[in-house]
């Protein structure tokens, strides 16, 4: 049973902790968002490829939602007593350690699959992480500040401007011209299962959709394509699933999250809390089922990861 995964941060990590349960690691390929990668200080930060590690590796911080367990932000605070403004990106001191081996490898010549590779081995991770490419994809948010449009990094937007202002649209720098990393492509052809995991259908998967070859890739596969929904109740699962939504023009729900990937999904595994629209869904020719993914621990993720295996095999 071969899986490949398309994944952003938080929700991906759950429920890949939960398919690491239901199926050998080794047979899964998780395609990760670069997007949101950013150079801050010099140094390569690759946050959703080190949320999947991080998550996988059992190493994550579950309770502030982004880098690692235990770590402390003493190089970060000396940064901000030269200046406070360069350290609203808070790098803690052991992912610090993780930016300097990336951006060192990355320098000598080596390409990002290959650092991502050294990476997770060090995690001891089982599965196959790729970034979604070797080549520079930037997400960019054009939102409306103090009465002007500017455009932003897109952790710019998220996390220095708190994701507080109006957006206007988004867009992925370079990704017309990005070529997949070596190994997406095959692993998206020989996939018995592609899982759309719980992650910002905005943020985090269009971005992947967005590298010439992947989306047309679902759509021939479309059959054993299953999605996770991020959305529950109206509300994120994780994260800020959620956000960014309303700009593609689709409504914060499970049934507006289908219908961001309308003519990719063959099923879409949604919340028992929203059995009630599973009918609208499947009005569109889309497999559904409905369990409880509000993933609370390793257990219920492997559920919700077993439900999308059984609606496309
Ligand atoms: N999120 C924050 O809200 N504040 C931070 O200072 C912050 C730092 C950070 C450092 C490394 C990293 O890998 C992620 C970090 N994040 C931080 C999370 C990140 O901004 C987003 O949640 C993801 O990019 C969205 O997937």
């Amino acid at each position: 049973m071969r899986v490949a995964a398309l994944a952003g941060g938080i929700g991906a990590g759950k429920f890949l902790r939960g398919l690491a349960r239901a199926v050998p690691p080794h047979d899964v390929t998780v395609i990760v968002n670069t997007g949101d990668d950013v150079v801050m200080h010099g140094l390569r930060v690759c946050p959703d490829v080190d949320s999947v590690t991080y998550w996988l590796g059992d190493a994550f911080d579950r309770e502030r939602g982004w880098g690692r367990r235990g770590d402390t932000f003493r190089a970060n605070e000396e940064l901000a007593r030269f200046d406070a403004e360069l350290a609203w990106f808070n790098l803690g001191d052991l992912d610090l350690a993780t930016h300097l081996f990336r951006t060192d490898l990355l320098a000598s010549g080596a390409t990002l699959s290959e650092v991502t590779q050294r990476v997770t081995s060090r995690f001891g991770i089982d599965m196959r992480l790729l970034p979604m490419s070797d080549d520079p994809v930037t997400t960019r948010v054009s939102v409306v500040a103090e009465g002007e449009e500017v455009d932003l990094h897109f952790q710019e937007y998220w996390v220095r401007r708190r994701a507080q202002d109006e957006v206007k649209s988004v867009r992925y720098q370079g990704a017309a011209s990005a070529r997949p990393a070596p190994g997406v492509l095959v692993a998206l052809r020989e996939a018995d299962l592609i899982v759309l995991c719980p992650s910002n259908p905005v943020a985090s998967v269009a971005p992947i959709l967005a590298v010439p070859g992947i989306r047309e890739e679902l759509e021939w596969r479309r059959d054993v394509v299953a999605g996770v929904s991020p959305i529950v109740g109206g509300r994120p699962l994780a994260g800020m699933a959620d956000r960014l939504l309303p700009v593609a023009g689709v409504e914060v729900t499970a049934a507006g999250a289908a219908e961001f990937y309308s003519g990719l999904l063959g099923a879409w595994v949604i919340d028992d809390v929203d059995r009630g629209i599973a009918g609208r869904i499947e009005r569109t020719g889309v497999r559904v089922a409905a369990t409880d993914t509000v993933m609370t621990d390793d257990s219920k993720a492997e559920t919700v990861a077993r439900m999308a295996l059984a609606l496309v095999t």
